[in-house]
């Protein structure tokens, strides 16, 4: 099928040219050199001043196109601090510039010693993010210019890997559908999609449950642009819950009132089982275990999420076993399947260049994270409306899985005429792609060079 788009006229058509290519890869590099602590990078030395775990993927990812080493260390770091059972928490707590309390929730609220399987010698969360690691290792290896130094990390990193699949398959598939769960809104990387909206209406919350906090996000960015503190207190109560349960996979249905299998997370976790099988081959392991792991997930992700009378994939609650019918960007992460069949590519594709998600106006930036039509979409509000950088990096890949070039252009102009226009901000907004959250942010950086890099 040919690709229908063709939106010559709004600014994110325009390629950067090399000029300002040259100028984005400098910068980029400059932000990634200044969050860098030593052994890690921080998402931002304001708001996110620790290590967290999908960021360093896509942080090294950027950065392994000028530093290979220092793009590997970073997840050697990460991997160290893997709990004994496989899950790669969500933040490592190793920043000694910033002093406890400084961001919340902390170490001492997630109190991880509260599990057999934490690491005694470093402070981490309780919690996962979208597994996308196995997918950065086979792709800085791909453009590796130290092959030797490449191959020994792969044979490293590939045994941690592992354990991290097997977490998930083993200990996170309460209802044995074959996806993973996730049980707090965090672990999806998109806390306040409104895909959420209607389970933490839902919640629960007995008073005196929720632990007293105080909030520390909003002294450094501005509150429109972060979530509420409904949402907050929701995120709160859902942490301590699991934490309180000594973060205990066993009983993980009782356990946790939010439990979901969700299109973005799933699929990443099928693209890393495909790059685990390359990965295995190329270091002399049995790649066949990770083929036939990928074609199960790929056969559930269809299973379980393509709601058929919409022609969509949405987030599957596993308490109530009913699909969230929300038109967020996480129903395009499928495209992450190279074996998605054709007709389910179309149908993804046909939502993701109509009006809900590519505003008619004369002049935006894709890909919005919420439909612009939705009563609910928020230009500036943190995952319910404004453009990040990573989730197009990711349907960017996807696009180009499929032959969708005109179309992954299109999201590649996009987001290099943002960080053109705004700098390298956390997200931005559709309309006139103003910049918001944090500023120097890590990812919208090295993400950047990666959209520079990789097209050519
Ligand atoms: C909670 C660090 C992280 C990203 C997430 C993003 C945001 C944290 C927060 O920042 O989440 O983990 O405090 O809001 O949503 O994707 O990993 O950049």
């Amino acid at each position: 099928m040919t690709d229908p788009i063709d939106r010559t006229g709004t600014s994110h058509r325009r390629l950067p040219d090399d000029d300002q290519r040259a100028a984005t890869l400098r910068d980029a590099a400059r932000v990634l050199d200044a969050n860098w602590l030593g052994a890690s990078t921080v998402p931002s030395r304001s708001l996110y001043p620790h290590q967290w775990s999908w960021d360093a993927a896509f942080i090294s990812i950027g950065r392994s196109w000028y530093d290979e080493a220092r793009a590997r260390l970073e997840l050697l770091t990460l991997f160290d601090a893997q709990w004994s059972n496989g899950m790669l928490p969500h933040i490592i707590f190793f920043n000694p510039a910033i002093p406890i309390g400084a961001y919340f929730p902390g170490p001492d609220f997630w109190d991880s010693r509260r599990s057999p399987h934490a690491p005694r010698d470093r402070p981490t969360s309780g919690i996962t993010q979208p597994p996308i690691h196995a997918a950065a290792v086979l792709e800085m290896h791909r453009h590796a210019v130290d092959v030797d130094g490449s191959r020994a990390f792969l044979e490293a990193i590939y045994p941690r890997l592992v354990a991290q699949h097997d977490y998930l398959s083993r200990d996170r598939d309460p209802t044995s559908i074959g996806l993973p769960a996730i049980v707090h809104p965090w672990e999806s990387g998109l806390d306040d999609s409104p895909a959420w909206d209607r389970l933490l209406k839902g919640l629960a919350m007995p008073p005196g449950e929720r632990p007293t906090y105080r909030r520390f996000d909003t002294d450094h960015a501005e509150a429109a642009d972060r979530p509420t503190d409904a949402a907050y207190d929701a995120f709160v109560y859902l942490a301590a819950r699991y934490r309180d349960g000594g973060y205990d996979d066993a009983h993980l249905l009782d356990a946790a009132p939010f439990a979901i299998a969700g299109p973005l997370f799933s699929a990443i976790y099928l693209w890393s089982t495909h790059a685990l099988a390359e990965i295995a081959t190329m270091i002399g392991a049995d790649p066949g275990p990770h083929r036939e792991a990928a074609a199960r997930i790929g056969r559930a992700i269809v299973d379980h999420l393509w709601d058929a009378d919409d022609r969509a994939f949405y987030p599957r609650d596993l308490r109530s076993n009913r699909l969230e019918p929300e038109e967020t960007i996480v129903s395009f992460a499928p495209l992450l399947d190279p074996d998605l069949p054709s007709a389910l590519v179309d149908a993804v594709c046909e939502r993701l260049e109509s009006v809900c998600f590519h505003p008619d106006a004369p002049e935006h930036f894709v890909v919005p994270t919420y439909s612009v039509r939705s009563p609910g979409f928020d230009r500036r509000r943190y995952w319910r409306g404004p453009v990040w950088l990573n989730t197009n990096w990711l349907l960017w890949r996807g696009l180009r899985l499929h032959g969708r070039t005109a179309l992954a252009d299109e999201i590649a102009n996009s987001s290099l005429a943002l960080v053109g226009r705004s700098g390298f901000r956390e997200y931005f907004e559709p309309f006139d792609g103003s910049g918001h959250g944090s500023d120097d942010f890590s990812w919208s950086a090295s993400l950047a060079i990666d959209f520079i890099r990789s097209a050519t």
